[in-house]
Formats: C-alpha cells, structure tokens, sequence
C-alpha cells in the first residue's frame, strides 16, 4: 500500500494553445483517486495548486514566463513539504520545473539523489535563451539539471544530475538541444533505439543504479510519449510514439521495481479529447504503475 497525493496543478501558461488547464479535473473524472484506492492505496486529493503573483523575468521572446516561474516557486514550496507519493496533475510540462525541483529538493533532505525518467517525444532541454517556440513547457529539464539563463526563477534547492536522468521516447529534439545533451551522461533513448532493442532496454541498468544508490525517482510522463493515435488529447502532435502494450510494459517494469517516489501527468489538453479517452489511457496506465496486474512475476534477477 502507498499512500498517493494528487496534486492538480492546472498551469496552462508554458506554450500558447490552451486547454491543460482543465487536466487534473479530467484526471478526477476519469477516475484516477478511484482507481487508486481500488488497487489498495490510500489516496488524498488535496485539489488544485494556484501561483504566486508573477515573477520578472526578462526576454521579450518568451510566453508567460513569469508566471510559470511564480508556479515554479509555489510548487517548490509544497511539492518539498508532500510526504509520501505526490502525482502531480498537469497542467503543461512547464509545471516540471517545479515539480521536479521539489523532488530534487525533498530527496535532498532526506539525504538521498533524485532520479529522473522522463517518458516524452521532447527532451525539454531549452534555457531561456536557447528557446526559439519562447514556450517554457521546452524548458524544465535545463532548469530542474541547474542549467544557466533562468534569471527570474526562482534558485534551486537541488539538482537533478545528468547522469541520474533516463529519457525514452525522443522523436523531437532541437539541434540545440541535441548538442548541449550530447555532453552530458544523460541516457537517451529515442524511437530508433526502442525499435531496434525495445522499450524496456535501457529500464533494468536505470532501475538497478537508482536501487544500488538508495535515491528517489520522479517520472515525468508526458501524454506525447504515447503515440497520438492513442492519445489524441495533445497539442504538439508527434507520430510514431509508444503504443499501448509498450506504454504498459514501461509502468508494469517500473511498478515491478517498486522504485517510484513521485509522478508527473503532463500536456493532457482535454479540449482536444475523444470522450476522455486520452484521459483514461492516462489513468489505466497509472493502475499499471501502481500494481494493476494479470499475474505475478518471479523477482527479476539483478546482473
Ligand atoms: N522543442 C520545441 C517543441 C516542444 C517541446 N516540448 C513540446 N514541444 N511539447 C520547443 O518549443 O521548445
Ligand atoms: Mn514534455
Ligand atoms: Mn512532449
């Protein structure tokens, strides 16, 4: 049994179009808190965060950035306090910079490293000057792994380090983030590599290293990791993503480890929904995160 928070945090503001803003109700509707509580969790919705006035933060190329950085520093602030297993219910992938800024702060005082597995067609790896969209929902990776030109955000408590990051699903990446990634130990694993070795390759050596250095991990999901023709419910459409029994393989690995601290659901726009089914595909996958399943498996053996 976990004990789950959900968090709704409808940030609406890290990329022009809008509608993420009305996630974490879809969420609620789709059922996400029963479900939970069905499989066994103890689980508090203790409902929708709302930002601070907005911050200065300087660049006339940039969307709103004042505000995601005022909900940067309010996520900071209850994110780090949340005991247990908080799901943070977007609200765009702007929202990550806080999120994972609290996790990253949360692990920090009880003494262990945070470990990011972020599930995205994107790598999110844009600083503010480096942004050419101006959106910030391309931003929270840089931000969250200490990279500079966030003037007006708010400082990090800590860190995530590169090498503690696992990125799968990667089909849209700028060249300059392509390049600014490319030297770091960051593991990044594109469609290319899940075609060629599967989903679940890099999973066991991540999951080992998070479990042999006693951290916390964040996954940071974003509904664009899934392909579109089974997600529908998103702006940037980006074809060739995971499907269905991939997306399920990837949560029951990680709900087998029994690794996972704190979760992102992210870039819903349910405005652009089937009869939420974008959003029950979100929820369904959460079940299989934690512990829907048909039957047990023996332990994994670790190498
Ligand atoms: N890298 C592009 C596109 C993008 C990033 N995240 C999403 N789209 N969803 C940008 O605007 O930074
Ligand atoms: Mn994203
Ligand atoms: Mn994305």
């Amino acid at each position: 049994m976990t004990r789950v928070t959900l968090v709704g945090v409808p940030l609406d503001c890290g990329k022009r179009r809008p509608g993420c803003l009305m996630g974490p109700d879809s969420f609620r509707v789709a059922g996400l808190a029963e479900a939970l509580t069905a499989l066994g969790h103890e689980v508090r919705d203790i409902g929708n965060l709302a930002p601070g006035p907005a911050r200065e933060v300087p660049g006339a190329h940039l969307y709103r950035a004042g505000e995601v950085a005022a909900w940067t520093e309010t996520l900071i602030a209850t994110g780090r306090a949340l005991p247990d297993m908080p799901i943070f219910m977007g609200g765009d992938h702007a929202l990550s910079c806080g999120s994972v800024a609290a996790m990253a702060a949360r692990a920090s005082d009880r003494g262990r490293p945070l470990f990011l597995l972020w599930l995205d067609a994107h790598s999110d790896y844009h600083t503010l000057a480096t942004t050419e969209s101006g959106n910030l929902h391309g931003c929270p990776v840089a931000y969250a792994t200490g990279q500079p030109d966030f003037d007006g955000f708010p400082d990090l408590p800590a860190r995530v380090a590169h090498e503690n990051i696992c990125m799968i699903g990667l089909r849209s990446v700028d060249p300059s983030e392509r390049d600014r990634l490319a030297g770091t130990e960051a593991v990044l694993h594109d469609m290319r590599a899940i075609d060629e070795h599967g989903i679940a390759a890099p999973l066991p050596a991540f999951l080992d290293r998070v479990r042999a250095a006693g951290g916390d991990l964040h996954v940071s999901f974003d509904i664009d990791f899934l392909d579109p023709s089974i997600a529908p419910a998103v702006v940037t459409t980006v074809p060739g993503g995971a499907t269905f029994r991939e997306a399920h393989l990837v949560m029951e690995m990680l709900c087998e480890a029994g690794l996972v601290t704190s979760l992102d659901l992210v870039e819903l726009n349910p405005a652009l929904d089937e009869r939420g089914r974008s959003a029950r595909l979100m929820v369904n996958l959460t079940e299989s995160l934690m512990g829907r399943k048909i039957f047990d498996r023996p332990t994994r053996a670790r190498g």
